[in-house]
């Protein structure tokens, strides 16, 4: 067992967050203010609730979508990461990330759904509560953490764009500035940018999909996806795209970044499974990190992470070793 389930009843709301009614009514005041003042102010709440980079969120905890395994530090969450838009080092996002700037930021939505249309991020994200949730990350270069995100169910960010009933696949798209990222403009890189992303529509909707704006209590750091991005914590860490611009329903199967690079290697599903290894590795161990030369903290790898108890019923009847 690896994720203890709590009724949803056992966490209220109001029993967490109490001074969030405080904080929405400042966010109200601040706005209302600027346009007494007559300074343009674009939308009324939502301008004034945009997230600011390094702020402090409010929350409400999720033991019932948490492990209570030991988190990994936050140093290590935020240097040693891989966002190829900054450079292919595990340092180089942390070095060079800050070069994108997130605000303003808004995402094109569109497709098969009855609300398309460019979103400004702040309306995104007002209707909803952000949640905490600790989750295992498994890169599928058998390394691991465990990272406290704070975000919103992706279920109910979509539910908002009411997709209709063509949409079988939805579809991801990060950032493309090569201006702003320098790996973009490599010469050496052999993506075909931007970095693309794909779920079927049921693994979107499923209870753990999330939509993450922070991690360890503030907004995002820009080398972990800021403003917005994926979590996706079955499958391995590729799939979770990271400052994303744009959604979009469809009908077909998107095509995706990795699969595009190295089919035989990489594929549109990517669920953890250390039964399939990777061509080139075993994916039977990861290690852990904080994890060193001398304690390099090797552990067993799970079958869809430790989650098949929420997803395993997504994948029934399918040969996962021919849908890797
Ligand atoms: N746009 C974009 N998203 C991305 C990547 C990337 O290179 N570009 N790397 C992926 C990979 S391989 C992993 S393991 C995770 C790493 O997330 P983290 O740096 O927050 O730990 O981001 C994923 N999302
Ligand atoms: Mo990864």
């Amino acid at each position: 067992m690896f994720i203890k389930k709590r009724p949803g009843w056992a966490l209220s709301h109001s029993d967490v967050t109490p001074e969030s009614v405080y904080l929405n009514r400042r966010k109200f005041m601040a706005g209302t203010i600027a346009v007494a003042a007559g300074l343009s102010v674009p939308s009324l709440v939502s301008s004034a609730a945009r997230p600011v980079p390094g702020e402090a969120l409010d929350y409400v905890a999720m033991p019932g979508f948490s492990t209570d395994e030991e988190k990994t530090p936050y140093d290590d969450v935020t240097r040693y990461n891989n966002f190829y838009e900054f450079g292919t080092g595990k340092g180089d996002p942390a070095r060079y990330a800050d070069e994108m700037s997130v605000t303003p930021w808004s995402v094109v939505v569109e497709g098969e759904c009855d609300k398309p249309g460019t979103y400004a991020l702040e309306d995104l994200l007002k209707p909803h509560d952000y949640q905490e949730r600790i989750y295992r990350l498994r890169c599928v270069e058998a390394w691991s953490m465990v990272i406290p995100w704070i975000g919103i169910p992706l279920a109910d960010v979509l539910k908002q764009m009411q997709p209709n009933s063509r949409a079988k696949y939805v579809y991801f798209e990060t950032l493309h500035d090569p201006e702003q990222m320098r790996g973009q403009r490599s010469m050496f890189s052999t993506i075909d940018w931007p970095y693309q992303e794909g779920l079927r529509m049921d693994e979107a909707m499923n209870e753990l999909s999330f939509l993450a704006v922070g991690l360890y209590g503030k907004t995002m750091p820009n080398q972990n996806g800021a403003p917005i991005r994926l979590v996706l914590p079955w499958k391995y860490g590729f799939k979770s795209i990271k400052s994303i611009v744009r959604i979009r329903f469809q009908e077909e199967r998107p095509r995706t970044t990795w699969e595009m690079l190295a089919p035989q290697e990489y594929g549109f599903y990517a669920n953890v499974n250390p039964e399939v290894d990777h061509p080139r590795w075993s994916q039977k161990r990861e290690r852990r990190l904080p994890s060193g030369l001398l304690s390099p903290n090797w552990i067993e790898t799970v079958k869809f992470n430790g989650y098949g108890e929420q997803v395993a019923h997504l994948y029934k009847g399918m040969d996962l070793r021919k849908f890797y």
